[in-house]
């Protein structure tokens, strides 16, 4: 079942919303786009909370920026550069985002169970 949230306007803060899962339906997807930006973007794809089985009290997982390979644009406020052909999706690696020791996750999620 798709869930719409309202974004975080200034960047910084965080939100919560409550799901309901299943032994069917245990893997949890999301994306949220960067504003602005090119075509950068974050989330989780397939997160599986039932890790050896049982379902986990607790997951937190970092959220990687991402290039979703649509536009060329080189930073968070530049121009609108159509990228032609496409690229495929990679890990963004844009200075803002890069440390000496690697990528920098923009956040973090943390999936909590709540019974
Ligand atoms: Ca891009």
């Amino acid at each position: 079942m798709p869930v719409v949230l309202p974004g975080i306007a200034d960047g910084v803060g965080r939100f919560e919303f409550e799901i309901d899962l299943t032994e069917r339906h245990a893997r949890v997807s999301f994306a949220t786009m960067l504003a602005p930006s090119p075509d950068w973007f974050s989330g989780v794809s397939g997160a599986d909370l039932r890790g050896g089985g049982d379902w986990k009290d607790i997951a937190v997982l970092p959220l990687w920026v991402w290039d979703a390979g649509a536009d060329s644009g080189l930073d968070f406020e530049g121009p609108n550069i159509d990228t032609r052909p496409r690229q495929s999706v990679r890990l963004l690696s844009h200075p803002a985002f890069l440390r000496p020791d690697g990528l920098d996750p923009i956040g973090t999620v943390t999936f909590e169970r709540i019974r």
